[in-house]
């Protein structure tokens, strides 16, 4: 198949994904062409099979905004007349469906580009909820050719917000090869030269992710056990926030801030654990990856966080805010290492079985193969 799919470049989940999947279909013979602002993070390497069109912008002094909505609607046409696409996957439904379907109306009279929209989550729960999207997200939502979205707590909150159930549900998928326990790394003796305990958390420090919360965790932890450290991998808006939070707790010297990497399974590999408070989550990518490394995740109970991680068996969930029982959860990992080893081993077990690449890359095939079905 020749597949467009566009994604956010820089930010987000959804990019990680959209841009995971396109190399995994590639690696199944597929032509992948991503259609973006932006190479997309992941996407390091282009070849015969994975091409990149970057979406191009005049600068008017009238526009007080760029319409990127419209630019990008326009290099979707072109793209899918001139490379002959099957189908366009677009990841985050804001704005990128609405293009979409702008995209297949104004190439009709050549031929039908049908249009997947995959939801992350906060193009549902947040942004598409908002009175000055709504309408537009439902209208988005009901012109999709198919709709998926990554958790079963996501199509319920797609039903709720937008009366709208036609939703399959392919949840976050993980490379076993990618992520595994790397024990012994250079930069696990970098940050941990005195074998101490490393506490990651990874994330674009946005404040729905509670980012503070990690520090107010890890200062009961660190109370118990001085020789542990808070990774901060990342970068965003609650940063200086966070770092406030670590002074006034007297453990900024105890706090490393990494900011962004291109690979987080490097921090999440060496980790002993890692931290997840946020408010919302549709699915929790980063405790996928934290499992698939192995490692045992202090997490909220929200959204689609408890279809990922077994509450008491890969790691521990709390109500949002409830630093003191994250705290408690994450001294209780610290001083049992046969509790964090089995709870590594039993993540890792149900990652790969439930969310491996082999499992859900053919969900999306067939899915695809589903939609294209359907036109003939
Ligand atoms: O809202 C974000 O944090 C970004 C967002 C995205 O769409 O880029 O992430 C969402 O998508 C990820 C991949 O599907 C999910 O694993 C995250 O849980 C989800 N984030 C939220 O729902 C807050």
């Amino acid at each position: 198949m020749n597949i467009g799919i566009t994604v956010y470049p820089t930010y987000g989940g959804s990019g990680i994904v959209g841009s995971e999947l396109g190399k995994e279909l590639s690696a199944r013979g597929h032509n992948v062409h991503f259609i973006s602002s932006a190479l997309p993070t992941r996407l390091t390497e282009l070849n015969e099979r994975v091409h990149f069109h970057e979406v191009e912008m005049m600068s008017y002094p009238l526009f007080e905004h760029q319409p990127y909505s419209l630019a990008l609607a326009t290099k979707m046409g072109t793209v899918a007349r001139a490379e002959k696409l099957d189908l366009l996957h677009v990841h985050y439904a804001i704005p990128h469906t609405v293009s979409a379907i702008l995209a297949r109306e104004s190439i009709k009279d050549r031929f039908y580009l049908p249009v997947i929209t995959t939801l992350h989550g906060t193009d549902i729960t947040l942004v598409g909820a908002d009175r000055s999207y709504l309408p537009i997200t439902r209208y988005a939502l009901q012109q999709s050719d198919g709709v998926t979205a990554v958790s079963n707590f996501l199509k319920k909150a797609t039903i709720e917000t937008f009366d709208f159930d036609e939703v399959e549900v392919i949840p976050n998928f993980i490379c076993a090869n990618d992520y595994q326990r790397r024990e012994d790394s250079e930069l696990k003796h970098q940050l941990a030269p005195n074998d101490e305990f490393l506490l990651v958390h990874v994330s674009n420090f946005r404040a729905v992710k509670r980012p503070v919360d990690c520090v107010e965790i890890f200062a009961r932890a660190h109370r118990e056990f001085p020789n542990s450290k808070l990774i901060l991998v990342g970068d965003g808006p609650e940063i200086s926030a966070v770092r406030h939070r670590a002074k006034q707790l007297e453990v900024i010297d105890f706090c490393e801030f990494v900011g962004k990497q291109p690979k987080i399974g490097d921090y999440v590999s060496i980790a002993d654990l890692v931290l997840l408070p946020s408010e919302q989550e549709s699915f929790g990518l980063s405790a996928l990856e934290a499992q698939a490394c192995e490692v045992p995740v202090i997490a909220t109970r929200i959204g689609g966080i408890p279809e990922v991680i077994n509450d008491g068996e890969t790691g521990f969930l709390s109500e949002i805010g409830n630093v003191e029982k994250m705290g408690e959860d994450a001294i209780k990992l610290l001083q049992d290492s046969e509790m964090r080893r089995s709870f590594g081993k039993r993540g890792r077990e149900l990652a790969i079985s439930r969310y491996g690449t082999e499992k859900i890359i053919p969900q999306y095939i067939e899915f695809y193969e589903k939609v294209l079905a359907k036109q003939k």
